[in-house]
């Protein structure tokens, strides 16, 4: 029985995160079946996908499973962790993945939805980053995920306080894109994503791999440069980018086949 809820509406992938015995905790079963529904969203040709939670749920995840914590003297969060494995799944899908949060979530759940796309909040939702209650040597990737997209006084005093942030301040702050009523949130959210759904996917995907590459901080390296202007190659060189341009002037909506 998975641990997650891994379906498709219209060309928009839905996973759920589905263990409410263990508030969605981040153990390794759960994070393998949420790559496993990445996976199975990118053979269906998803062109974007949302993360979240049953609706009205209390909390979204209670974070890594602390359960599955070292018991001490072992990096708790090294490369295969499943926690940094989800991380670069999210971070690496061909595609906008859209959070949508509802109910509360925590430490390694706050930084697994900070590597999504967008964040989309329940108005009542609250977020919290948590090594310091646990003393957490959190490792550099994992903070380096948390630091690129609201101001570091902010993450500071989330990680050194470890005090749940509510909707209203992370709006404010720059961490989630735009806070709703909870009954409005899904609407709200499946409309973006039907936006999303009909503009040119390989543009997107590109642009979403440029990002990621320019903000993995170092200055990118020749063989990176060289990589991404290979990727640039198959997008500019595919029917789609003729289509688009060929709508434009013939005053019709585009149909982009993704090759
Ligand atoms: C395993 C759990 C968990 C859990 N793991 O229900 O960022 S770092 O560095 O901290 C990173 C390592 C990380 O992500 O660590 C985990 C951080 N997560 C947290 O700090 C949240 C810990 N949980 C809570 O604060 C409460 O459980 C919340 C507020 C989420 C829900 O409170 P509520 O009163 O509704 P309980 O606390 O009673 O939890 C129900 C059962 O789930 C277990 C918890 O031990 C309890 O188990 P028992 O029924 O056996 O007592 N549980 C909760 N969170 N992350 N197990
Ligand atoms: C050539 C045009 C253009 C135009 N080029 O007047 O960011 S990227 O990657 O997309 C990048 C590659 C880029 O910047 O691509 C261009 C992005 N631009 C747009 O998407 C805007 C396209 N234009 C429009 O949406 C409308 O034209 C606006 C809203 C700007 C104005 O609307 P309006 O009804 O006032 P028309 O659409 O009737 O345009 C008047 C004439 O200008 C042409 C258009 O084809 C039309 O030509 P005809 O009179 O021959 O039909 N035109 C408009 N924009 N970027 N040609």
């Amino acid at each position: 029985m998975s641990l997650v809820i891994t379906e498709m509406k219209n060309r928009t992938g839905v996973i759920t995160l589905n263990n409410p015995p263990k508030l969605n905790a981040l153990c390794k079963e759960l994070i393998d079946d949420l790559i496993a529904g990445l996976n199975q969203i990118k053979e269906q040709d998803a062109r974007c996908v949302i993360l979240r939670a049953p609706a009205g749920c209390k909390v979204f995840s209670a974070g890594h499973d602390i359960s599955e914590l070292p018991k001490g003297s072992r990096d708790p969060l090294s490369y295969q962790d499943p926690l940094r494995r989800g991380v670069r799944a999210i971070q690496s899908f061909p595609g906008p993945v859209i959070a949508m949060v509802e109910g509360s979530v925590w430490g390694g759940a706050f930084e697994l939805v900070m590597s999504c796309d967008m964040i989309f909040a329940a108005d009542t939702s609250t977020f919290a980053m948590t090594p310091a209650n646990l003393g957490v040597a959190y490792d550099i990737v994992g903070i380096h995920n948390l630091i690129r997209d609201c101001s570091l006084h902010v993450i500071k005093e989330m990680l050194f306080t470890a005090k749940p942030v509510s909707a209203e301040r992370a709006l404010q702050t720059g961490i989630v894109n735009r806070t709703f009523p909870a009954a409005e949130l899904e609407a709200a959210v499946m409309e973006i994503a039907e936006l999303i759904s009909v503009k040119a996917p390989l543009s997107i995907a590109l642009i979403k791999e440029e990002l990621r590459a320019l903000n993995e901080a170092n200055p990118l390296t020749p063989d990176e440069f060289e990589r991404l202007q290979g990727l640039r190659r198959v997008v500019y060189d595919s029917d789609d980018a003729k289509e688009g341009i060929a709508a434009f002037f013939e005053k019709r909506k585009p149909v982009f086949a993704g090759k």
